[in-house]
Formats: structure tokens, sequence, C-alpha cells
């Protein structure tokens, strides 16, 4: 169990309770701004809805992820971190990318990724996770309504709310092919929800997840400021708070949809023992490696 006092229960009590967050949405980085920093303007829209699209942003780092996933799916053939959809053996997800490949561990490590980051959380940071969500033409599958905090306090012991998501489209997300959906604002409330976390939950929760989904009833009185739909070209670069509430829905278009996502957490945050009181989860969905990121150029 984590000793650490638990400010987010969840998945405790039998009722599900709308908390309010008590953690700052911006760090602030107590330095001058450096290169690719965001704006005042972006920072407070930002806070206050709690994501942020960036079109065109890394526009050539596309077709050498793209390509990579080729020779990752294959790397990795009959390994954990090739997770499949829920009803058949069609791949969903490829975790700890940046793990298995330098060239995508590079995009993660990009001063126009890095240095957002750094400035949102107000500390140097390090990957926690990463993963490629996949949702081909006609068969990709949805992702229910949830908050990452929600799953990484209790299974992984992240103590506070203070880790971003940074994420590449792959392939142009359209409102037809099963594109993100983020309820602006939700990200100041967190869902304590009902219910009971099994050990190594990840196995049923990565391809489809039960437990830590909000009721009906939750998302509708957080739905205040209505939903968002979040478009865009490859290359276009999307930052999520880690308690924004999100999900979406089947792709049944003829357009794949595939997106590249990487956990940053502050290393002033550091994962301890899971809330939950059981065994963390393995090393690819939460890195025992907490050490910072450096920019190529920090780094000579
Ligand atoms: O890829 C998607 O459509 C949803 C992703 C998501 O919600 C997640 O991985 O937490």
């Amino acid at each position: 169990m984590n000793a650490a006092q638990d400010l987010y229960p969840s998945r405790v009590e039998k009722e599900e309770n709308i908390l309010e967050r008590v953690d700052p949405i911006v760090y602030g980085r107590p330095e001058p701004a450096r290169e690719h920093a965001l704006s005042d303007a972006q920072m407070a829209f930002f806070e206050d809805n709690g994501y942020l699209v960036l079109p065109d942003w890394l526009p050539d780092m596309v077709d050498p992820v793209r390509e990579e996933l080729t020779h990752l799916k294959r790397k990795l053939k009959g390994r954990e971190e090739l997770v499949l959809e829920p009803d058949s053996g069609n791949l969903r997800s490829i975790f700890a990318v940046h793990e298995h490949s330098e060239m995508i561990a590079e995009v993660a490590r990009h001063p126009k990724v890095l240095n957002l980051v750094q400035q949102i959380l107000g500390s140097d940071v390090y990957i926690m996770q990463s993963r490629v969500n996949i949702k081909p033409a006609f068969r990709g599958k949805s992702f229910p309504w949830h908050s990452d905090f929600e799953t990484w306090h209790v299974e992984d012991g992240m103590p506070r709310m203070r880790a971003v998501t940074a994420w590449l489209m792959l392939d142009e997300n359209t409102e037809f092919n099963g594109p993100l959906y983020v309820i602006p604002g939700s990200h100041k409330h967190f869902v304590s929800c009902e219910g009971k976390t099994e050990q190594d939950n990840h196995k049923q929760s990565l391809r489809q997840q039960m437990a830590g989904v909000p009721s009906p009833e939750s998302i509708e009185a957080l739905t205040e400021k209505g939903l968002k739909g979040i478009y865009g070209k490859p290359g276009t670069l999307v930052i999520h708070e880690c308690n924004l509430l999100h999900g979406s829905p089947d792709n049944i278009s003829p357009w794949p949809r595939s997106i590249a996502m990487f956990v940053f957490n502050s290393v002033e945050n550091r994962n301890q023992r899971p809330f939950s009181g059981l065994r963390p989860r393995p090393d690819y969905l939460s890195s025992s490696s907490q050490e910072p990121v450096r920019t190529a150029s920090e780094e000579t």
C-alpha cells in the first residue's frame, strides 16, 4: 500500500463521488521562457480547458514514426506491449514505443514537445508511458470516458495531478474516424469511481476498460461546457491534462486513425506504490526508469 495520504481515493466506496481537484493545473516554469514556449493565452486556454491543439507542429516526424511502427509490430510480436482489441485478434495499441525505437524516443525529446511539457509542469519530467493507439478503418474500437490520472493513481501510485499526455496525430483525425472527444474543464474535478480493482486489471482494461469508468450521471454533470472533438492533420500535436475526461468512439469510417502518445510525469511527482495496495503494473505501463528526459541539445 502507498503510505502517502490519498487525496484522490477511487474504487474504494460503494458510491461514486465528484471531488474537487486540490492540485494546480499549470505549475509554470520559474525561469525565462525557452524556444517554442507557449504564449500566455495558450497557457490560460490549457488551464481552463485541460487541453491544447497545436496544428502543423511536427509534420516531419509523421512518416518516420509510421515507418518505425511497421518494424515494431514485427519486433514485438508475441510480447505484452502489443495489445489486441477486445473481440478480435486485431492490434489495438503498442506500448513502450519510445523504449523500443530510438526514432520514436526522439519525438518525445524534441524541444517542440519537451519544452512545452516542462513549461506546464514547472519541472523536469520523465516519460512514464508511451503508446500508439491504432484505429483501423471500419473496425477500430472505442475507449470509454475516463481520466487517465484515475488509473495511474490507483494502479501505478501517481501521487498528485502533475502529468500530461502529449500526442501526435499520425493520420488525419476527423469527426468520422474515431477521434478523441474531451470534456473541457472536467480536469478541475475528480470522479472517485465505485467498484474494486482486481489484480492484473490491465490485462482486461487495456483491451476494454471497465473499472475507473465514471457513470453516465457524472459525465452528464461534468459536461456543462459541452464536448469537444479533437481534429487535425497528421503532424498536429495535442497536449491533454492527466485528469481530463476523454474517450473516443468506434471507427466505422473507411479511414484509419492512429496517434502516438507520450505521458510525461513531473520528477517531483514520481510514481510510488499503487494506491490500490495491489502489485505494481509492468514496466511498459509505468516505467521504473524515472530519469529526467533531456532534449538532444541539452544532452551534449
Ligand atoms: O486512442 C483513442 O482514441 C483513445 C485514447 C485514450 O483515451 C487513452 O489511451 O487513454
